[in-house]
């Protein structure tokens, strides 16, 4: 199979390339595409041997294109750099590993090009759902989603995708920030907020995870990943991280998938579908475990979550409002500009300041963007 990795160099992207290294005889890596890290991108081409490879700026494509120059790999930049690896004539399947707005249309691009898509970019869905899956439904791409909770609602509807869903139980590992007041949340640090006790992720999700953030644009995703409702979403907050969601039939029986967590699964999973091959990834021993615990979360603590479901119920252009508004108020908070419990504050008048569209297409999904991160650093 080949498979083409858009941010190959973050987190998601180097541990897909680490699942393919597991299967050398199974996988072929036709081209990888990153920001702006290209040692780490050199390295990784050297190894896996793309045909292209392509970089956010010309300078970094130029700067690549001289150290690559004895292996006649293609050098790219920018949107075109990105949507030629999307649509990438060789590969079967698209691994959405970027983060940010960015990825939706080359998105677009790889689904008009038939490929399937590993999906692990948020924003495709959370802004721009109401165009991609009927468009994936058009040109038969799959999207089998990379997110450990998505991929484990994914996983346990396998064999029921004619019974109806009566609810998803969306988990949550709560973040470092679990039971804390809103009095708490006012003193933390950045320092706090980036250390996640569970999972190894980029810096913005974490600073998402912190606040709940990360969960309610999860929420927004699997409202149109699973075709559910916005009551038909149920977030627990389990600390252990160990089921990584799970759904409810309508005979009461709840199907969930349980695992150590660490994302080569549900990335191996999104690869291999429906085959289960041998992972590296270690064993779940539930003596060990124990005991697994499940709470509500507190919305007026968690707020950014709160404004996620309202975001979802107002609909149109809000997501995108709610996404990249939050985007903005992160980036200041990493620049220690913000505190962290303005995040939210931010987010909820961003989503009160952009003009609403009902249907917006992905131009006026980039407007709303811009009208959304004017509204958070002005
Ligand atoms: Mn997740």
């Amino acid at each position: 199979m080949n498979v083409s990795i858009l941010g190959s160099t973050g987190s998601i992207g180097t541990q897909t390339l680490s699942v393919i290294e597991s299967h050398p005889d199974l996988f072929n890596v036709t081209s990888l595409s990153c920001g702006s890290n290209i040692d780490l991108l050199e390295t990784q081409a050297r190894k896996f041997k793309p045909d292209t490879v392509s970089v956010a700026s010309e300078k970094d494509a130029y700067d690549l294109r001289s150290r690559l120059k004895d292996t006649g790999i293609k050098v790219m930049s920018g949107m075109d750099g990105l949507l030629s690896t999307a649509a990438d004539p060789r590969s079967d399947i698209l691994v959405t590993g970027i983060v940010g707005m960015k990825g939706i249309r080359p998105t677009i691009e790889a689904i008009k090009a038939e490929k399937n898509i590993a999906l692990a970019n948020k924003e495709t869905l959370v802004c721009a759902g109401h165009i991609i899956m009927p468009l994936a439904k058009e040109y038969n791409a799959k999207i089998i989603p990379v997110d450990s909770e998505h991929s484990a609602i994914f996983q346990s509807l396998q064999g029921n995708e004619d019974n109806p869903i009566k609810k998803i139980i969306l988990t949550a590992s709560g973040g470092p920030f679990a039971g804390m007041t809103r009095d708490d949340l006012e003193k933390v640090t950045l320092e706090d907020a980036l250390s996640n006790p569970n999972w190894k992720m980029g810096k913005k999700v974490t600073v998402d995870s912190a606040d709940m953030v990360n969960k309610g644009l999860e929420v927004m995703e699997a409202g149109w990943l699973f075709n559910v409702r916005r009551d038909q979403i149920e977030v627990a907050v389990h600390r252990q991280s160990i089921l990584h969601s799970a759904v409810e039939f309508e005979d009461g029986a709840i199907i969930g998938q349980m695992g150590l967590p660490d994302m080569r699964l549900p990335i191996q999973y999104a690869l291999t579908y429906p085959k289960r091959l041998k992972s590296p990834v270690e064993s779940l021993d539930l003596f060990k475990v124990s005991t697994l615990s499940f709470t509500k979360p507190d919305l007026n603590v968690f707020r950014g979550l709160s404004l996620a479901f309202s975001a979802m119920d107002k609909g149109g252009n809000i997501p995108t409002a709610f996404n990249a508004a939050d985007e903005a108020a992160v980036g200041l908070f990493l620049q220690r500009k913000i505190r962290f419990v303005e995040i939210p504050e931010l987010i909820e008048k961003a989503m009160n300041d952009v003009r609403f569209i009902e249907d917006p297409d992905v131009d006026e999904i980039e407007e709303t963007e811009k009208e959304a991160i004017e509204s958070v650093v002005k």
